[in-house]
């Protein structure tokens, strides 16, 4: 017995209420062909702060992963018309990992081995129907907690932690996917005496301009592959129009010229270098190639692209 003001049983519900906290950034899916299951399940998951939207079979499911990119987790029935739920899951499995987008099956269906059918497509768990309110939201919740670790894993393996772009590993492994697909832009961006405004204002203003900077590449570049390379470089990736991508990081160095940045109460103001490449070299090539012409921006004199 823990009495309910002691400290064993509010630790006991710290993770409850932290789960229930992150619940409110998920969306769920509930696809079932009875809209009976689908209003029950419903109110089970809207008492748990989720956000919930419908479907009542396996294709139009599909539609709506499709369009709608925020969707955390499907809850889906296995026999629909159109399509079951094995087969849903075995579909969106074809786009997305477990740890991107997780699935439980629920079936009421006598059908032997449909556990196995479910979790060999894909889902990371399944419930018998009708299921005990209790123990579906301890499989609801374990499934939310590893789905939330491996996001949290992939941000931490993927992102640039101080501007949150990109990395270089990010950079990469999307570059070299994407690879065989003819020309394409890639530019190599440096920020002009940047050792400098660290001497001068402290590497805490230095950070914060190199936050300002990876906005201002999100601003104008948020349809192109952007990463931070390393220190105050950062490479950048577009599809094969060379004008719009060249005209793109003019504006952008126009910008970055023209802002004044007051931080901490300083005023800074800063530039950038650039060395741009385009055609179907390898992506190594490329930034090879780029890396020469960025060298050049910089011996004649900064703030200027060079092609
Ligand atoms: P150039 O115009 O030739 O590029 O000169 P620069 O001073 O920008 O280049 P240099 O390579 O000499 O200096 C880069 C500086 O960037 C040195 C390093 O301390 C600083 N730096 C690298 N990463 C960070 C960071 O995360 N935060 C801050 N504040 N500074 C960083
Ligand atoms: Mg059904
Ligand atoms: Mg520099
Ligand atoms: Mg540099």
């Amino acid at each position: 017995y823990i009495p309910k003001d002691s400290p064993a049983c509010i630790a006991s519900i710290i993770p409850i209420l932290h789960r229930l906290e992150s619940n409110k950034q998920h969306k769920v899916l509930v696809v079932d062909d009875s809209a009976t299951a689908r209003r029950y399940l419903r109110s089970l998951l809207e008492r748990q702060y989720l956000t919930v939207i419908e479907a009542n079979n396996g294709e139009q499911a599909l539609d709506m992963i499709r369009q709608e990119h925020d969707i955390s987790l499907v809850i889906t029935d296995y026999a629909m018309p159109e399509r079951d739920g094995v087969s849903l899951i075995k579909e969106l499995r074809k786009t997305w990992r477990s740890g991107q987008l997780a699935a439980i099956g629920l079936s009421a269906s006598d059908e032997n081995a449909l556990t196995a059918k479910f979790l060999k497509a894909g889902a990371n768990d399944f419930l018998k129907k009708p299921f005990n309110q209790e123990e579906f939201y301890c499989r609801l919740h374990s499934t939310l907690d590893i789905l939330d670790s491996e996001r949290r894993l992939y941000r931490l393996a993927n992102q640039d932690y101080l501007t949150q772009s990109w990395n270089r590993r990010y950079f990469f492994e999307h570059a070299l996917v994407r690879h065989h697909q003819g020309p394409r832009c890639l530019a190599l961006l440096d920020i002009d005496h940047f050792k400098t405004i660290n001497d001068r204002f402290g590497h805490h203003i230095g950070d914060m301009v190199l936050i300002d900077l990876a906005k201002r590449l999100e601003n104008f570049f948020s349809d192109a592959l952007v990463a931070r390379f390393g220190g105050e470089e950062f490479c950048l990736l577009f599809g094969n129009s060379p004008q719009i991508f060249e005209r793109r990081l003019a504006a952008l160095m126009e910008d970055i010229a023209g802002a004044e940045l007051t931080l901490m109460g300083h005023t800074v103001r800063y530039s950038v270098s650039l060395g741009m490449v385009n055609d179907d070299a390898n992506i190594h090539d490329l930034i090879r190639r780029a890396d020469h012409c960025l060298y050049q921006a910089k011996s004649s004199g900064r703030n200027r692209i060079v092609l």
